[in-house]
């Protein structure tokens, strides 16, 4: 009993630092690997299994988006890659669990891409009421979770909605009066807030352990941002997660993501995570709002400094504990670009070389955000020391004998050995 209330303590006294952690949305990867796409390292050496390469580079998780119905997409968007259904995303999520990821599911609750432009309401869902369409949601959300977890993928952060800043389930495309929620306008507001509420409750029960993002992408107008997570944190909806997109081509430069942050710093009890972000590599668009290429040149090295810039601003705030690169696994090398292309244009500010296949400098170096200011002993990076710890060394000790795993070298003597077990059981009692 004293045992107990000792681990318990040590639980206690130790929640609160959240593993940080890098990764990426990883939505086309299927589709990449089965049209024949070929992926080097940044020596050229031929990667064969992308998640374990990415697991090399400290990659901690991944994002999969998944649409209502995307075989209702026009063509021109499924050439952008909308055709993410529940049966890809189930198989795609499934590896990415077995291979030791933490998955975060990103529901599009639409038929294609959902964004502050564009929140569309689903083709089979379109001409329901307020009331029948939160019902429809929650089921929706619900069945699509549960089927998740008897595909073995089991999300462990789950987005209800992509970027949301103005509103979800507008109404169709093209109909007269567009349910969309705006800066000081009250219209709409509990319509939206009650949806989320819908999607939440699906969440809650369906993965009990999973953490609900709420994502918007309004990082270039901090008043707009904050507005949207004070309407919805005053309308009670439960959540954990501040999810941002942030581009700085689009939204503003570094400073202007670090005083989004200080913002946020007001909801001290919500962690933050930047889900999308992206830089370019190889030239710059025409059409982009803030020109970083005077300090992040257009380039392999340019991108690798703004990422390493944004993760020393990411590092100034203890909430922040997530950064994914969006559609790093854009790569057309090795396909027929005739027959077997996956987009129809190249993305020009993914992690790998469209024309070479090789990885950027960047993928390394995004890695070195996970788990920065790790806790020594916890070994899964859940931000507590605790008994599960002490089975992941034990594991480690007793299966995996000759296999060295840095994480569960607790004493960092260079071997996984039994002096690992006492170390950490140790600290589990004494702290
Ligand atoms: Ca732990
Ligand atoms: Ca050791």
């Amino acid at each position: 009993m004293k045992k107990l209330f000792l681990l318990l303590a040590a639980v206690l006294t130790m929640v609160g630092a959240q593993a940080q952690h890098a990764g990426g949305d990883v939505s086309l990867l299927t589709r990449y690997e089965q049209n024949g796409a070929t992926y080097y390292d940044v020596n050229g050496k031929r990667i064969t299994n992308m998640l374990a390469y990415f697991k090399q580079q400290g990659w901690t998780l991944l994002r999969v988006r998944l649409f209502v119905d995307p075989s209702q997409a026009s063509s021109a968007d499924k050439g952008q890659g909308v055709i993410q259904d529940l049966d890809y995303v189930k198989a795609l999520g499934a590896r990415i669990k077995a291979a030791g990821f933490k998955l975060m599911l990103d529901f599009h609750y639409s038929d294609s891409w959902a964004d502050p432009a564009k929140q569309y309401t689903p083709a089979a869902w379109v001409g329901q009421y307020d009331a029948e369409l939160n019902t429809t949601l929650y089921n929706y959300t619900r069945d699509c979770l549960q089927a998740m977890v008897d595909a073995g993928a089991t999300p462990d952060y789950i987005q209800t909605g992509n970027e949301i800043s103005y509103g979800m389930l507008w109404g169709a495309q093209g109909a007269s009066s567009l349910k969309k929620c705006y800066y000081n306008n009250d219209a709409n507001w509990p319509r939206f807030t009650t949806l989320l509420k819908s999607a939440g409750k699906a969440c809650r029960e369906v993965c009990p352990n999973a953490k609900i993002v709420i994502h918007t992408e309004r990082v270039g107008n901090i008043n707009v941002m904050d507005q949207i997570y004070t309407r919805i944190g005053d309308a009670g909806v439960d959540y954990d997660v501040i999810g941002l997109s942030y581009y700085p081509y689009y939204h503003g430069f570094l400073p202007q993501l670090e005083n989004a942050l200080v913002r946020l710093s007001r909801y001290s009890d919500k962690e933050v995570m930047i889900v999308e972000t992206g830089y370019y590599h190889n030239y710059q668009p025409e059409n982009i709002s803030f020109d970083y290429s005077a300090t992040y040149p257009i380039s392999d090295d340019g991108q690798l400094a703004f990422t390493n810039a944004l993760i020393e601003t990411c590092k100034k705030f203890k909430q922040v504990n997530g950064i994914l690169w969006w559609w790093p696994e854009a790569n057309e090398k090795g396909l027929d670009w005739n027959t077997k292309r996956v987009t129809d244009q190249w993305y020009n500010a993914g992690l790998w070389d469209n024309s070479t296949g090789r990885a950027r400098k960047a993928v390394a170096a995004l890695g070195t955000y996970a788990g920065w200011n790790t806790i020594v002993g916890d070994v899964n990076g859940d931000g507590v020391v605790d008994i599960t710890d002490i089975n992941a060394v034990v594991n480690q000790v007793m299966t995996a004998a000759g296999q060295y795993d840095e994480k569960c070298d607790i004493n960092g003597d260079g071997v996984v050995d039994v002096s690992d077990i006492n170390a950490v059981v140790n600290i589990v009692i004494n702290g």
